[in-house]
């Protein structure tokens, strides 16, 4: 834990060139003073929910204002000219393991507009349409294998010495940068497809990233715009393109729609959760570590807050979010909300020992608080009421485990995964 926390500390000190962010980040959990959580099967006006129905006819579209309004901010609606162009396609990818194909997403149907690249290799030799994995990766796609032929992005992206970013763009060395956290070739050789965008493509992750992304492409209305208090942020347009990648997958006859498995790590495991949330066309959820305004609980005073995740990423939420910088307790929801909004369908909540910044117990205390919605479709959750040891997966339709190690996406966390989709996508 304490390098990344500290690191991370100091970082949102330096951002904001206080010191209370670092104060703010308590590790003890007898300092843990936690406000009641809101209660998911409590309609606004004060009947419980004791039926599936009404959670899905009433108590979701509540809750599922409730973080638009308060957390992630309103997405835009597909844009009626999005195309998508087959860019190119290898059927003998990794050695002969898969086909490669790389697609465009033209948001707005012109060549020079908004467009993402979509990487995705489909196992050979295999019964189609097979399910699928999507995902937003941090570096570019060409940093989640080390196949030469797939296109180096040339998308901005922070320098990063270790990632081959220099100047802000990908340079060859990056080639395969990420593979470990992908896992392409066990994937694909498990059965399923395995899609990726770099999330830069969609918004670049900064303060400014929104005036050469999505959200000023779709909504930006001149210079006198200005953002309103549940317009969408970073992880709304990242999750709005997760989606628009799903859009795609339907129109691929290789792919089985009805099974596609968005996950992410970190900030883009809170996208993948919000992409679930929004999207109920996503079969299975999966989040990796994605702490504050992820799978963790906003309430608990550990780790990372909301006044140190408001202060130094504002972007990634609606603008009214960081109205609850020193107020938690007052968002009219909390995190275990945002899973209950995946039921009935299989959700799997990762942490790892080391990432206390994220707050491992936090998360599993979501699935936990989550497991009553899950009851209501007679689905099982974690099964649990104390987080389990390292290494000892829980749970059926939501499912956690505490890998050992740092705040990363392992071999690991891929098999728990790889079964959590045999399991529900019955392929044994
Ligand atoms: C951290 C941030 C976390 C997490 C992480 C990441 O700096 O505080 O909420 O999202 O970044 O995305 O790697």
């Amino acid at each position: 834990m304490k390098s990344r926390s500290l690191f991370l500390a100091l970082l949102a000190t330096t951002v904001c060139g206080t010191a209370a962010e670092t104060r703010e980040a308590n590790y003890d959990e007898a300092k843990v003073n936690m406000a009641p959580l809101p209660d998911p099967l409590v309609l606004a006006s004060g009947q419980p929910v004791t039926d599936a129905q009404t959670w899905t006819k009433q108590r979701r579209p509540e809750l599922l204002e409730l973080f638009q309004a308060h957390v992630y901010g309103r997405l835009h609606a597909r844009p009626a000219e999005m195309k998508f162009e087959v860019t190119g396609v290898e059927p003998a990818a990794l050695h002969g393991l898969a086909t490669r194909k790389e697609i465009t997403v033209l948001f707005t149907g012109k060549k020079d507009g908004p467009k993402m690249n979509i990487l995705l290799y489909v196992p050979n030799n295999t019964k189609k349409p097979v399910p699928a994995f999507l995902g937003l990766n941090f570096f570019g796609n060409h940093t989640v294998d080390p196949d030469p032929g797939i296109t180096l992005s040339t998308a901005w992206m922070r320098d990063n010495k270790e990632a081959g970013v220099v100047n802000g763009r990908a340079t060859e060395k990056a080639r395969g940068f990420q593979t470990s956290r992908w896992q392409i070739e066990k994937v694909i050789q498990r059965g399923y497809a395995t899609a990726t965008i770099y999330c830069g493509d969609i918004e670049p992750d900064h303060g400014e990233g929104w005036k050469t992304g999505v959200r000023a492409a779709l909504s930006y209305e001149g210079a006198n715009t200005q953002w309103k208090p549940d317009d969408w942020g970073a992880i709304g347009a990242w999750s709005w393109g997760l989606s628009r990648a799903l859009d795609y997958l339907e129109t691929d006859k290789d792919i089985n729609a009805q099974q596609v498995a968005v996950h992410g790590h970190s900030r883009l495991g809170k996208t993948a959760l919000w992409a679930g949330a929004t999207d109920e066309r996503f079969a299975m959820v999966i989040s990796n570590d994605s702490g504050e305004g992820g799978a963790a609980l906003t309430r608990r005073n550990f780790g990372e807050t909301t006044a140190i995740i408001t202060k130094t990423f504002p972007h990634w939420f609606c603008p009214r979010y960081s109205t609850y910088a020193s107020n938690a307790p007052a968002l009219p929801v909390d995190q275990h909300e945002l899973i209950a909004l995946m039921a009935p369908r299989p959700v799997y909540i990762a942490s790892a020992t080391e990432d206390q910044w994220a707050d491992p117990r936090g998360e599993f205390l979501s699935g936990k608080n989550a497991g009553p919605v899950y009851a209501l479709f007679e689905k099982a959750g974690l099964g649990v009421a104390e987080p389990p040891k390292p290494g000892q997966p829980v749970g059926d339709f939501i499912a956690y485990h505490l890998r050992t190690g740092k705040h990363d996406i392992t071999e690991y966390d891929w098999e728990q995964y790889l079964s959590f989709a045999d399991r529900h996508f019955r392929r044994k």
